[in-house]
């Protein structure tokens, strides 16, 4: 391994709001990890705020994945994809990268909803194109709205019982994936994630703060992705990711902020070195 692990983050620039890119960058560098970012999209601000501009950047992928093709990335990790020319080039990227350089490993954080809803970017045709991006991937972070739409099951609530819970892992796993983590499961006062690869399959269970705020879906595949790059397993990084999210949310519900901004993570980002959590 290197000594600094190199992570080719797709995901979108949101100037205000704390998700994608903006969380992406800081957590793995402070893990360790050099992250090179691959804007797929630039916005004044999230989608969930009532305006903002949207710039698509899909035209420029092509170019711009080409001229990292001498370069070799130990995870690509890919977040919101805002339409289907985007998932061909990052699908295109993937092969190529894994081609050059069989380690590669891919972590996919299907970014198409949250809390039943699906976010307004999002086609029939966009969710086809990311369930085929998925059977590429070594890992992928749906919430269990994600989970639903990825496998065509009805959505109903984030409180699954661990047989249903080990259904729709069943079923990701049926896409062709790795591993999955099921995110957001609801347990009264407790979240769990569901991870479970073609071996096991494991529950863990962390304290659940009832606000829901953007970008935690975000926040959670950026220290997964930075947990696996330095060499844990995904059992040990889910721990790890769990966590800190725990931690980070009930700190964020403290401050009385509006939730569209975020999770705030800065005060607490130093806890994702080395031993914290150990
Ligand atoms: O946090 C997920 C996310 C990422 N990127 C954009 C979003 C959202 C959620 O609303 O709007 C642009």
């Amino acid at each position: 391994m290197r000594t600094v692990p190199r992570v080719a983050c797709i995901n979108d620039l949101s100037g205000y709001g704390r998700c994608s890119l903006t969380t992406a960058l800081p957590v793995l560098s402070v893990m360790g990890v050099q992250a090179c970012p691959a804007p797929t999209a630039v916005l004044s601000m999230h989608t969930g705020f009532p305006e903002y501009t949207f710039t698509d950047l899909a035209d420029q992928l092509p170019a711009y994945f080409k001229s990292w093709a001498s370069l070799d990335f130990d995870w690509i990790y890919s977040g919101f994809l805002g339409s289907v020319g985007q998932v061909a080039s990052v699908r295109e990227f993937f092969r190529l990268q894994r081609a050059n350089h069989p380690d590669c490993r891919v972590l996919l954080d299907p970014v198409m909803g949250d809390d039943g809803r699906i976010y307004s970017t999002y086609t029939a045709a966009l969710c086809d194109a990311v369930r085929q991006l998925a059977a590429e991937a070594d890992v992928i972070t749906p919430n269990v709205t994600e989970a639903c739409l990825l496998t065509g099951t009805p959505y109903r609530g984030e409180s699954l019982r661990t047989d249903e819970a080990y259904a729709l892992a069943d079923k990701l796993m049926k896409l062709g994936c790795e591993a999955a983590v099921i995110t957001g499961i609801v347990r009264g006062d407790i979240i769990c994630n569901l991870t479970c690869d073609r071996a096991s399959r494991e529950f863990t269970a962390v304290h659940r703060t009832k606000q829901l705020f953007s970008g935690t879906g975000d926040l959670f595949a950026s220290v997964l992705c930075g947990s696996l790059a330095k060499g844990m397993t995904l059992s040990a990084a889910t721990e790890r990711a769990a966590r800190f999210l725990s931690d980070v949310t009930q700190y964020t519900s403290e401050q009385n902020t509006d939730p569209m901004e975020g999770l705030l993570f800065e005060p607490l980002l130093l806890r994702l070195k080395e031993g914290y959590y150990e």
